[in-house]
C-alpha cells in the first residue's frame, strides 16, 4: 500500500509540472453576441469552444459538457451571472469546474462578490488575449491537479477501510462506525442490532480443500450478505472467517428475523468453487441489541459473540440472539 502512495504522488507531481490535453473544451456563457465573437476569436486554435447564451442552457451543458473550464461574461440582461456561478457551484457534477468572470471596470465589487461565491478568477474587458489565454491554462492546470489529488485521497481512503480479500470493510472502520452508530441510537433513542456470523467449521475446509477454497468461500460469503441486506446496513470481514453486521434502526427481534434469512441463504445453497466443484457450507450468527443507559460498543461485541458461542455449542448452523 505504501508504494502505491508513494507512485500517486509521483504521479501528482509529473502532473502538474507538465501539460494537459491539447485543446480542452470549455464553456463559454454569454448573451452578447460582439463580446462572444470577440472571444470566440481570441480562443479558436487554443481550446474547444462551446457557448451557452442563458443560464438554463449553460447549467445542462456544464453537467454534461466535461468542461475544463467555463467563461462567464457580465453585462447582458438575460442572466444574472452571479447567480449562474452560485448554481455552478452547488451542483455536485459542476462544481469542480474553474468558473471565470469577465467583466468590465467599475464592477469590480460585483466580480469580488462573484470571487467570494464561486468564481476562481477574472478578466476585465477589454479582454487581452494573452492574458485570458494564459488564465484559463492556469485554471485547467489547477483543476487537473485537483482532480487527481481527490481520486487518490479517495483511493487511499478506500483501501484504508476495506477487505481486500472481500471488499466490504474491515475492522479498522468498523470500530468507527459501530461508536458513531452506538452513540447515534442512544441518543435518539432508536434500536440497533449488531450480528456475527462465523462460517462453521472452516478450519476443515481450509484443511481439506486448501487455503484458496477457503478464500473463494469468504468471498461467496461476503456477496451473499451484501445481496441480503440493507443498504444502511454496514458489512465488516472483523477476522479470519468472521463478518460483523450493524444493523441501525433494527430492534433484536428483527434483527434475529435477518440472521435466519442469511443463514439460509448461506445453507441452502452450495458455494461453488474453483474447477466447477460446489461445497456445502454453514455458518452460525450471534446477535445482540444495544441496552439504553448501560451499555458500550464493546459490551454489544461482547453479548453478539457470547451468543455466537452458544450457537455452535447447540450444534451449528442456527440463530442465538
Ligand atoms: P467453528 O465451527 O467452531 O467456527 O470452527 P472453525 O474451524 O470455523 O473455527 P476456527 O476459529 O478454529 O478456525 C478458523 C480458521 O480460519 C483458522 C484459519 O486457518 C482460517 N482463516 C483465517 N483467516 C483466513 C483467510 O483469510 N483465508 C482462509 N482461507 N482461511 C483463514
Ligand atoms: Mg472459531
Ligand atoms: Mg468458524
Ligand atoms: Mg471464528
Amino acid at each position: 500500500a505504501e508504494t502505491t502512495n508513494d507512485m500517486d504522488i509521483a504521479e501528482l507531481l509529473h502532473a502538474r509540472s507538465s501539460g494537459t490535453q491539447d485543446s480542452p473544451p470549455i464553456l463559454l456563457v454569454d448573451a452578447n453576441q460582439p463580446s462572444r465573437d470577440a472571444v470566440l476569436g481570441m480562443l479558436s486554435g487554443e481550446f474547444v469552444v462551446d457557448i451557452a447564451v442563458e443560464a438554463q442552457d449553460a447549467l445542462l451543458r456544464a453537467i454534461e459538457g466535461g468542461y475544463e473550464c467555463i467563461l462567464v461574461a457580465t453585462g447582458s440582461s438575460e442572466f444574472d451571472p452571479l447567480r449562474l456561478c452560485a448554481q455552478l457551484h452547488a451542483l455536485e457534477r459542476t462544481r469542480s469546474i474553474p468558473i471565470i468572470l469577465i467583466a468590465s471596470p467599475g464592477e469590480e465589487r460585483y466580480v469580488l462578490r462573484g470571487l467570494e461565491l464561486a468564481a476562481h478568477d477574472y478578466v476585465l474587458r477589454p479582454v487581452v488575449q494573452m492574458e485570458l489565454i494564459a488564465r484559463i491554462r492556469t485554471q485547467i492546470r489547477r483543476k487537473s491537479y485537483n482532480d487527481r489529488l481527490r481520486s487518490s485521497v479517495a483511493r487511499t481512503v478506500e483501501m484504508a477501510i476495506t477487505d481486500p480479500l472481500t471488499g466490504v470493510y474491515n475492522r479498522r472502520y468498523l470500530d468507527s462506525h459501530l461508536q458513531s452508530q452506538f452513540h447515534r441510537a442512544q441518543a435518539r433513542k432508536r434500536p440497533l442490532s449488531l450480528m456475527i456470523i462465523d462460517v462453521d467449521r472452516f478450519k476443515w475446509i481450509n484443511d481439506q480443500l486448501g487455503h484458496a477454497a477457503g478464500d473463494q468461500v469468504l468471498q461467496e460469503l461476503a456477496l451473499r450478505l451484501q445481496r441480503n441486506l440493507r443498504g444502511k446496513d454496514l458489512i465488516c470481514r472483523f477476522g479470519g472467517e468472521e463478518f460483523i453486521v450493524v444493523m441501525p434502526d433494527t430492534e433484536l427481534a428483527d434483527a434475529f428475523k435477518v440472521g435466519e434469512r442469511i443463514r439460509g441463504q448461506i445453507a441452502d445453497r452450495p458455494f461453488s468453487l474453483d474447477g466447477g466443484k460446489s461445497l456445502q457450507v454453514t455458518a452460525s450468527v450471534g446477535i445482540s441489541g444495544v441496552k439504553p443507559f448501560e451499555d458500550s460498543p464493546e459490551e454489544m461485541l461482547k453479548r453478539a459473540d457470547v451468543a455466537l458461542y452458544k450457537a455452535k455449542a447447540q450444534g451449528r448452523n442456527r440463530v442465538v440472539a
